[in-house]
């Protein structure tokens, strides 16, 4: 497992170290995702999966950039960022086989992942509401007086939900420690950015808040670190929330079932030209950060962490039947349940 953090505390010096980082982390999100992604087609992993893949620099970016302790949020495309925030590739691809070493014991499934202990805190399927949710854990971190920063992150699609402007409004008005993440990787589905809104500038919207917003390079991971970086001093020097617009792309579609038919090979070849995974490697290679020995160590290191993660998704149990009335939500007395 990569480590979760590539500086021992918040830091912006970007060194070997970091670039290492990266590469390793990067490449086992898209290793565990192909995986993943071939082994739904296989059926071992059922319901919904929406993959990551090509937009690994953002989750390689914010991770190199915030503490351990800090907290993040997201939508359903949740497996990278996951693991990027420490869940193992184990759990989450237990998770996945909806076995009871998921990482949410098999229950949550691709759309779910949550890790109290990594302050991972979802995994949400209702788009936007995470954004609002966001704001609330940055909220309680503020009335508890500590210092960490929660990152809520979510896609083009949710841009233009309400709930985006209220949160929005109250995160400037109390002044929040949060960073809101628009990951804009063009489409929403099928639907892309410039279908839904005149204002194709996503950045914008915070701006009718006063809100510092900027637009950042999603293909780089260092672009994506310094802008997180500078939102976390912003938050916890008492500054409030930054929201930060991150342009990626996604190679595969929005979910298993998408045939894509909105968007043409050229486009995507050009996504797949400044593929970050490959940039980073060649800054490896030309700045001499590691040996061809060295580089070959990280891939076959990923290669078995993928290898043992589906090993272990596969000889793990299935929840027990009693597991299905644990953790849920229930009213005892409701009328129509009992007599
Ligand atoms: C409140 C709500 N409305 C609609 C949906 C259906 N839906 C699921 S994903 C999605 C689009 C989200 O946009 P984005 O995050 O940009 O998608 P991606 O980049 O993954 O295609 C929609 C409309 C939903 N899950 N929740
Ligand atoms: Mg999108």
């Amino acid at each position: 497992m990569a480590k979760s953090k590539a500086n021992a505390k918040e830091s912006t010096i970007i060194n070997k170290e970091t670039y290492l980082y990266w590469y390793e982390l990067m490449l086992l999100l898209r290793r565990f995702e192909e995986r993943a992604g071939m082994l739904y087609g296989l059926q071992k992993i059922r319901g919904f999966c929406h993959l990551y893949i090509g937009q690994e620099a953002v989750a390689a970016g914010i991770m190199s950039a915030i503490r351990k302790d800090d907290n993040i949020i997201t939508g359903y495309k949740d497996h990278a960022l996951a693991i990027a925030k420490g869940i193992s590739a184990n759990a989450a691809m237990a998770e996945l086989y909806g076995k009871a070493t998921g990482s949410t014991k098999g229950k949550g499934g691709s759309m779910h992942y949550f890790s109290k202990e990594h302050r991972f805190f979802g995994g949400h399927g209702i788009v936007g509401g995470q954004i609002g949710l966001g704001g609330g854990i940055a909220f309680a971190d503020k009335y508890n007086n500590t210092d960490r920063v929660t990152i809520s992150m979510f896609g083009d699609g949710a841009a233009r939900q309400g709930i985006l402007h209220e949160t929005f409004n109250l995160a400037m008005l109390w002044k929040l420690p949060v960073i809101f993440i628009c990951e804009n990787n063009g489409y929403a589905m099928g639907t892309s950015v410039k279908r839904t809104s005149n204002v194709v500038d996503i950045a914008q919207l915070g701006k009718a808040y006063d809100m510092p917003s900027f637009s950042v390079d999603g293909m780089d991971p260092e672009a994506v670190h310094h802008a997180i970086a500078e939102g976390c001093e912003r938050a916890r020097r008492g500054d409030g929330p930054t929201f930060l617009e991150i342009e990626t792309y996604r190679y595969k579609g929005h979910s298993m079932s998408d045939p894509q038919k909105y968007r043409t090979k050229e486009e995507l070849n050009q996504y797949l030209n400044i593929d970050p995974i490959e940039t980073t490697l060649a800054k490896i290679k030309s700045n001499k950060f590691a040996t061809e020995a060295q580089i070959d160590a990280i891939n076959e290191k990923v290669k078995k962490e993928v290898d043992d993660c589906v090993e272990f998704a596969e000889n793990s149990p299935l929840p027990d039947n009693d597991e299905l009335y644990k953790d849920i939500y229930v009213q005892q007395d409701y009328p129509f349940l009992v007599d």
